[in-house]
């Protein structure tokens, strides 16, 4: 496949100033008629060439008059047309088969022929599958759509933009009719056709525009719309409130759907949504989701201006907006619920997920230099990695000069398709600051590492912090510049207090906490005034991605663990507590780490003033996943073993009965209630549960069976199930049972059903996998059910998955060669699961070598799949 770089960017031949669509809607042959408002670059002279995919051609005419076949040229991805003038206008008519497309990209119907609705997808480049189009996000235009269908089969008609008119039509059809006056890329394009109920609200912008705010979903689903219509008008006010961005249209749509390649996607005027984060009600829908539904929402709505008002130069510039969409979204979520438990939560992803993608074979950049298939670049890094640059700027600016460089940016370029350097030349314009150093971050590959070295000098009473910065392997070559980390800081004394920090040479001492940016490769801090040796507290808040090598001691990240006043430093300290403890577990290493964990955790435990869900997080070590980063031939079963005994380590130190006590205490007073408390206490009771578990499994599963039946709501019901099918015994498969009836008509709460079981540690997992597939609710045509058994065996069950004799990897191969037919873009995504095959021991990375390079050697993968295997194999 051809290879499309950054450094070949032109400006577009020819834009379109306009659009008129006209959309015969039908399940199996939908037609679309488009006119075109052209316009030419007079600097350049190419030919008109619009993309076009899986159409077929109907009818073309330029200037009202048909062109014969002559005068243009279809190759089944391009249509070259000759003799298109500056302001000709062209007309095409096209067939497209929405129930035959499965790989849910253009226009497609989802659920059932009978009953389902027809949507349509179209970022990254589905609009090319509707109809012929300079498929790319720098060409703006403003649409006018005209959706005619059959009334009963399709009564509710929509499209992206103000509704401006409807009516009926002979035959029992009707039509509708949408202007979006905003020019705007085609990858926003969307229409939804079919039986679909609403829920309504009115909503007043505080620049005064009456807006209607409408959820839609089946009928079945409705009622689960509640809570994101609430979570839509929060972010509403958030926005205007925090960045001052109102909305701009008089309607805003968003649509539930259960079949769909990713999460939601932020069509201007009409969103669309996975049913996962959109539908949620307390018996069926956990904690975490709640708050994912919340974040989702805000996201999709926040691109209403970051993407949608300013959008993309080209596809390089995703972070552009995907960055700073999810920093913005953090930033909400932070502010609704608690601000370190989502730093903790958004960090444990970017380890989990980000940085063993920029360790492997699929690292890239933030801004990536060159893709053959854009699909594979929706990735951790350009979502999460690129909102920590964001971060890393918002905190150099502070909250008032990182607003007023936003409102610069936003001001500059409204209606504009922008470029990373625009982003960064506005905020630091703002600030008359020079912000260009910072694109360093985005053209390289891989993880930096910040070294930090702490000397005492007792006689001057003198502290120096010697910092230092490495590019990893990966990098490339722009790496050998250094980048602008910031560090924030602060010391502690040797009883927990924070020391007020004076550099040598300031005159005014800064507070007990300060961010120093490091610009060079080596620089030296000295603090004036400690009188003994202080342990440092260092990217406090995470300010930099980065990953920090400090030769702390057991004692001093303990001391970080019980004193730290910055919620994720102390949980940080705590985490690298716990993989120094799994070290001395595997090393059987005399080191005290693990005795300094377990100790004090425990006296977190018992102190009363503790918060319960930071708590729970604390209780919790680090992940297989994260565990394995630090190992140089993984084994991912004998991690999983060494991860349970220190679990049961921990929970032995803790005490059974004080455990059991502890969770009683908790479940007496379960509720379904959202409030942070009890969410809180429902994290810390699930935590316990699973302490219990580890140490006294028969005294845990009795528990688990009772919460499993009296749980008022999905987070009690699911963390007692989880539990309960670990414990292989008849209980288990008792309530699996039960759950398997209970939510038989649930997609949602199915897939929770199809991941629990999917995530069965060892050699049972695999056959467990294969009898759920012969499940009648699963399907490889529905890409939640896929992620739910396929993606959570492969990706979260590290010890199942790489199973020693390479039986998952050759499954696996065999699975993707059958979802690639279908739908190139969850072959692709699942396919990443590959990614770090070279770290594995030489046994299980010869089995996994041959399994990709067999699938490597299939003829006819698709463009996706190709990519990532092709990558993932070098
Ligand atoms: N912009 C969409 C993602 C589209 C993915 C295309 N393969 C969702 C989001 O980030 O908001
Ligand atoms: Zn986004």
């Amino acid at each position: 496949s051809p290879v499309i770089r950054l450094r070949d960017y032109q400006p577009p031949a020819w834009r379109v100033e306009s659009i008129e669509l006209e959309v015969e809607l039908d399940i199996d042959a939908s037609e679309i008629v488009a006119r075109l408002q052209l316009r030419r670059d007079p600097a350049q002279s190419l030919p008109l060439r619009l993309d076009g995919e899986n159409l077929q051609l109907l009818s073309i005419a330029l200037d009202g008059r048909a062109l014969d076949a002559e005068a243009y040229r279809y190759d089944g991805c391009v249509l070259e047309i000759d003799g298109a003038r500056d302001g000709s206008m062209l007309e095409t008519r096209v067939r497209v088969r929405p129930a035959a497309n499965t790989a849910l990209e253009g226009l497609y119907l989802s659920g059932p022929r009978e009953s389902g609705f027809l949507l349509t997808q179209c970022e990254a480049e589905g609009f090319r599958h509707i109809t012929f189009f300079p498929d790319r996000p720098d060409v703006l235009s403003t649409y006018t759509v005209t959706l005619r269908a059959d009334r009963a089969r399709f009564p509710v008609l929509l499209a992206g933009g103000n509704p401006t008119g409807a009516g009926e039509l002979e035959g029992g059809r009707h039509w509708a009719r949408f202007v979006d006056p905003h020019p705007k890329p085609s990858y926003l394009f969307a229409l939804v056709a079919g039986r679909l109920e609403h829920l309504a609200r009115d909503y007043r912008t505080a620049d005064g525009r009456a807006v209607q705010l409408k959820i839609w979903a089946e009928a079945d689903a409705i009622g689960r719309c509640g809570y994101a219509l609430d979570a839509l008008e929060r972010a509403m006010r958030w926005d205007e409130q925090r960045y001052g961005r109102n909305y701009d249209l008089d309607v805003f749509h968003v649509v539930a759907t259960h079949d769909f390649n990713m999460g939601a996607m932020e069509n201007k005027g009409l969103n669309i949504f996975n049913a996962k984060y959109l539908l949620a009600d307390p018996d069926s829908t956990t904690d975490d989701e709640y708050r994912h539904v919340e974040a989702v929402v805000a996201h999709e709505y926040f691109h209403n201006w970051s993407g949608n008002r300013v959008t993309c130069r080209d596809w390089f510039q995703l972070s552009l907006k995907e960055g700073l969409t999810v920093f913005r979204e953090q930033s909400f979520s932070a502010d609704m619920n608690s601000a370190p438990l989502k730093r903790i939560e958004d960090v444990a992803l970017l380890r989990r997920a980000q940085f063993p993608e920029d360790a492997g074979p699929l690292a890239h950049p933030v801004r990536p230099a060159q893709y053959s298939e854009i699909n594979n670049f929706y990735t951790a890094t350009v979502y999460e990695k690129g909102a920590e640059l964001v971060r890393m700027l918002a905190g150099r600016l502070g909250a008032d000069g990182f607003r007023r460089g936003m409102d610069l940016y936003f001001e500059r370029n409204d209606g504009r398709a922008a470029t990373l350097e625009d982003f960064l030349g506005a905020l630091g314009e703002a600030n008359g600051t020079d912000l260009l150093p910072y694109l360093a971050w985005y053209g390289q590959s891989g993880t930096p590492r910040l070294r930090a070295q702490g000397h005492h000098d007792a006689a001057r009473r003198e502290y120096t912090l010697k910092l230092g910065q490495h590019a990893p392997g990966n990098a490339g070559p722009s790496a050998r510049t250094p980048l602008p980390i910031p560090v924030k800081l602060a010391l502690f004394a040797s009883d927990g207090r924070m020391l007020p920090l004076q550099l040598a040479g300031e005159a005014t001492d800064a507070g007990s906490e300060r961010v120093v940016v490091l610009e060079q490769a080596e620089q030296a801090l000295v603090f004036t005034g400690v009188e003994a040796p202080p342990v440092p507290s260092l990217l406090r808040g995470f300010s930099a991605p980065v990953i920090l090598e400090c030769d702390y001691t057991p004692a001093e990240l303990a001391l970080l663990l019980a004193h730290d006043p910055d919620g994720f430093n102390r949980w940080e300290a705590g985490q690298l507590l716990a993989a120094r403890a799994y070290e001395n577990l595997r090393d059987g290493s005399t080191d005290t780490s693990l005795q300094a964990w377990c100790g004090a955790l425990a006296r977190l435990f018992a102190d009363d003033g503790m918060d319960d869900a930071l708590l729970a997080d604390l209780l919790t070590p680090p992940g297989e996943i994260e565990l394995a980063e630090r190992e140089g031939a993984v084994d991912p079963g004998r991690i999983h073993q060494l991860r349970q005994a220190l679990q049961r380590t921990l929970a032995e130190r803790l005490g059974a009965d004080a455990l059991e006590q502890r969770y009683r205490t908790l479940a007496a007073r379960r509720s379904i209630a959202l409030d942070a408390a009890s969410q809180a206490s429902r994290r810390l009771s699930r935590r316990l549960l699973e302490l219990l578990e580890a140490c006294a499994s028969e005294r845990a599963l009795p528990l688990a069976a009772a919460q499993y039946r009296d749980a008022p709501g999905m987070t009690d019901r699911l963390a007692a199930l989880a539990v309960l099918a670990r414990g292989q015994a008849d209980e288990g498969e008792r309530a699996l049972a039960d759950y398997r009836q209970r939510y038989a008509g649930n997609a949602l709460a199915l897939d929770k059903w199809f991941a629990v079981q999917a995530q069965l540690p060892g050699l049972a997992a695999l056959p467990r996998v294969m009898r759920l597939e012969k499940d009648a609710a699963f399907t490889l045509h529905n890409p939640n059910r896929v992620q739910s058994l396929l993606g959570t065996f492969v990706r979260a069950n590290p010890s199942g998955f790489h199973r020693a004799d390479g039986a998952a990897y050759r499954f696996l191969t065999e699975r993707l060669g059958e979802l690639d037919a279908l739908n190139p873009q969850v072959a692709a995504r699942l396919a990443t699961a590959f990614n770090g095959w070279q770290r594995l021991e030489p046994g299980r990375r010869a089995l996994a070598q041959a399994a990709i390079a067999e699938l490597a050697g299939r003829a006819g993968l698709s463009r996706n799949l190709g990519e990532i295997i092709g990558n993932v194999l070098n």
